[in-house]
């Protein structure tokens, strides 16, 4: 692992002044409302930018749409498009330490976490997707005679990109690639808590001028410009990442102007089974440790209800409690540091709040349930890895998604208990399951009620396989050949042989 950047970080925070990026310019803002970025392990600021508002954003998709009709980018060579898309992800590799950097400064995720997992993953993206540019292609459909009938695949246009602040860099790498790789033009917006890699990439594609001019543009701000660039008539298509409840602004908002097209991957509240039968057990508790609390407990697929099977519950329980006993938080940047800083005091206080309200409704706090004290982690926003056991499913702490350091522990006596504790949610974005029965391993693929099934190793990724949530956990998939499907639009050709 290469080593942090942090004097050239600030450095770079002192001089940077960009805050806005349309038609291959940085742009003066004409919104003016300051947003203030704080370092969340420490409480410092970091940088403070003037929010772009909605003239701001229109002006964004106009130069996105113009660069969009434009020959520079729909009429590149398809072996061009896939060279400047990997070259996106050549300079996040060239650039990994500085980016991760940025990344744990601006969320509080460790730097291992940044460098490890999101940074490897932003650039090989724009490989994958570049590989795809001359492999998606229409069909020839077997119509009746005298006709010939075929699909064409055409980009749908302006694509508006929203992102969280859990994985902004990476999150919003998911969405470019595709987007860019089949021909479209995109704006992208972070949340505002976490602008600085977004930022930083926008300089790099800028100064190696991998793109032509208005392909890929940034607008910085909260929901104003999140809202602007969902209502605008100029944008063809917004992919968001998200709570469920801004899901829901953003389908009014398309419906009310233009009805653009929507992918929307949105929350979660995954529950893992574990069966008496399960093999490995200490494997098993270590996995579902570590894919619940890595990356500070921010994670949409994160598990967040342990189902357990009587028998086995109290071994169970204890044993990831002694875990999240030992587990370190503090300054994303020591390397003894396990756990870093919630990204955002909004989000910290929300998830402070879930635990009163879990003491409330009388589920057993096992361990954690405040925030750390420890010398390294007094000023930032860190928590303790929290367990809450014997919940009910009726209590709001196993209903409502905490997205952070909160797991919840259930008993049950029989599958179909387990089944039916586990798909009692509105959402759908990840379930899991342990257990040595293979019967029972198929039948569980079959009836829990989510997007993606993780059966006897929980949290599995890959860009070949479709990532999103069904019932209020999103609308579409992302990744593989999934998101080509996101990112274009589908022609039907007629021709009659004899006119
Ligand atoms: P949100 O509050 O929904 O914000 C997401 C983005 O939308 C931010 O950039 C936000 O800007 C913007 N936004 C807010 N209001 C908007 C509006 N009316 N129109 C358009 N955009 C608007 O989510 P969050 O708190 O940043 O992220 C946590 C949520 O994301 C969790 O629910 C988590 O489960 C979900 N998530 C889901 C996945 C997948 S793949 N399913 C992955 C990661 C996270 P502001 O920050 O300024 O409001």
């Amino acid at each position: 692992m290469e080593q942090p950047r942090l004097d050239w970080a600030r450095d770079w925070l002192n001089k940077n002044s960009h805050t806005l990026y349309y038609g291959g310019e940085w742009r003066k803002p004409e919104g003016s409302t300051p947003f203030t970025s704080i370092n969340p392990a420490t409480g410092a600021k970091l940088w403070e930018f003037p929010e772009s508002n909605a003239k701001d954003v229109e002006r964004a998709a106009a130069a996105a749409k113009s660069a969009f009709h434009s020959a520079a980018w729909r009429d590149l060579s398809r072996a061009e498009r896939a060279t400047r898309v990997k070259r996106i992800g050549a300079v996040i590799r060239e650039h990994a330490a500085e980016l991760a950097t940025l990344e744990s400064l601006d969320n509080g995720k460790t730097y291992a976490e940044s460098f490890v997992d999101d940074l490897p993953e932003s650039a090989d993206v724009f490989d994958y997707y570049a590989g795809w540019v001359d492999k998606f292609y229409g069909e020839t459909c077997p119509v009746e005679r005298g006709f010939l009938n075929y699909t064409v695949k055409e980009p749908i246009g302006v694509c508006g990109l929203i992102v969280p602040w859990n994985f902004p860099l990476l999150l919003a790498c998911w969405k470019i690639a595709p987007a860019l790789a089949m021909g479209n033009t995109v704006v992208v917006k972070p949340a505002p808590f976490t602008s600085l890699t977004l930022v930083r990439l926008a300089e790099l594609i800028h100064e190696r001028q991998i793109l032509p001019p208005g392909v890929f543009n940034l607008v910085l701000g909260g929901g104003e410009a999140g809202q602007a660039l969902s209502q605008s008539p100029l944008v063809d298509k917004i992919s968001f990442t998200g709570s469920t409840a801004t899901g829901g602004h953003i389908v009014q908002s398309a419906g009310k102007s233009n009805l653009k097209a929507l992918t929307l991957e949105l929350g979660g509240k995954a529950p893992v089974l574990c069966f008496a039968d399960l093999k490995n057990p200490d494997a098993v508790i270590q996995r579902i440790f570590q894919a619940t609390f890595s990356h500070k407990a921010e994670k949409c697929t994160e598990p967040a209800r342990i189902l357990i099977e009587e028998s086995i519950y109290d071994k169970f329980a204890h044993a990831l409690v002694e875990k999240a006993e030992k587990f370190r938080c503090g300054d994303p940047f020591a390397e003894s540091t396990q756990q870093g800083a919630q990204c955002q005091k909004d989000h910290f206080d929300k998830i402070l709040n879930y635990i009163r309200i879990g003491k409330d409704e009388g589920a057993k706090l096992l361990c954690g349930g405040e925030r750390d004290s420890s010398p390294s982690a007094q000023n930032g926003l860190f928590i303790r890895p929290t367990i809450f056991g014997n919940v009910k499913q009726s209590m709001r702490i196993a209903r409502e998604e905490i997205f952070g350091p909160v797991l919840c522990l259930q008993k049950f006596k029989t599958e179909d208990e387990a089944v039916q504790i586990a798909n009692d949610t509105i959402y759908g974005l990840a379930a899991g399951a342990y257990t040595a029965d293979n019967s029972r391993t198929h039948r569980l693929a079959t009836r829990l009620e989510a997007g993606m099934v993780f059966l006897n190793h929980y949290g599995c990724y890959h860009f070949a396989s479709p990532f999103g949530g069904i019932k209020q956990s999103g609308w579409g998939k992302e990744m593989a050949v999934h998101s080509l499907d996101g990112y274009t639009k589908t022609k039907s050709v007629w021709i009659r042989y004899e006119p």
